[in-house]
């Protein structure tokens, strides 16, 4: 499967790999998004395919739905499950705590949601994704489109009195409209350089009405798995 992959597939490949060795015969798996995620879900596709592998598969987007499907995984809904055994997920960033950021590729609702619906939460990723302090990266959260420019304009207020360095908010867009989510809402990307405090931060955003989902993930990944583009791998 892994062909002639460039260092950084490699590295996304070999994470992707190893992480499936801890899914066992009869689980109920939380399928992430991303491209870290689809590789997950053609190893597991494969072990499903030629070792007969019995899982069901619960995804977090149309995308890995779709994707699930084509590689022979048995899809469910997450009410069918109710509950899952293991979730496995790409992530934006991690930090020394395994906290992360979620969401750039748009759907860390669902991601929260599943992750948290599950007794373990794996995150594959490539090392450029380790960070002492998380922040650099764009931290989504999700609004509902009603009233969306009066929900951004609470956020950068409550941003205003924390403990963050840059607090510019930019909306995500497709082109020239606004991105949308599987669920129909709007993402607003906040540029804040250095969050110090991730766990107040998740907390006071979302208690602003309109918003619905913020992309850091505090306290839910148990175990983060590291690809590196010479094939090595690390567990943490
Ligand atoms: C999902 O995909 C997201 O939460 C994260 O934003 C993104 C990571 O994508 P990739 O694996 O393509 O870097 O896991």
């Amino acid at each position: 499967m892994n062909g002639d992959l460039s260092p950084i597939d490699t590295a996304k490949f070999v994470a992707a790999k190893r992480a499936v060795e801890f899914v066992e015969d009869g689980m109920r798996v939380g399928l992430g998004t991303g491209s870290t995620a689809a590789w997950m879900v053609r190893c597991l596709g494969e072990l499903v395919r030629e070792d007969g592998l019995r899982i069901k598969g619960v995804p977090t987007s149309t995308r890995t739905a779709e994707l699930a499907r084509k590689v022979g995984i048995e899809v469910i809904s997450l009410d069918e499950a109710k509950w899952l055994d293991l979730t496995i997920d790409g992530a934006d960033e991690f930090d020394p705590d395994l906290n992360l950021i979620k969401g750039g590729g748009g759907a860390h609702l669902m991601e929260k949601i599943v992750a948290t619906a599950s007794d373990r939460m794996i995150v594959i990723t490539d090392a450029s994704k380790k960070v002492e302090t998380l922040g650099n990266f764009p931290l989504p959260i999700e609004v509902i489109p009603f009233g969306w420019q009066t929900t951004k304009a609470l956020v950068e207020e409550t941003l205003a009195g924390l403990d963050v360095l840059g607090q510019t908010t930019t909306l995500r867009l497709n082109g020239e409209a606004p991105f949308l989510s599987d669920e129909g809402n709007y993402i607003v990307d906040l540029h804040l350089e250095r969050i110090a405090n991730p766990r107040q931060l998740s907390l006071v955003l979302n208690q602003i009405p309109g918003v619905v989902e913020n992309g850091l993930f505090i306290d839910i990944c148990d175990v983060v798995v590291i690809g590196h583009g010479d094939g090595r791998v690390e567990v943490n």
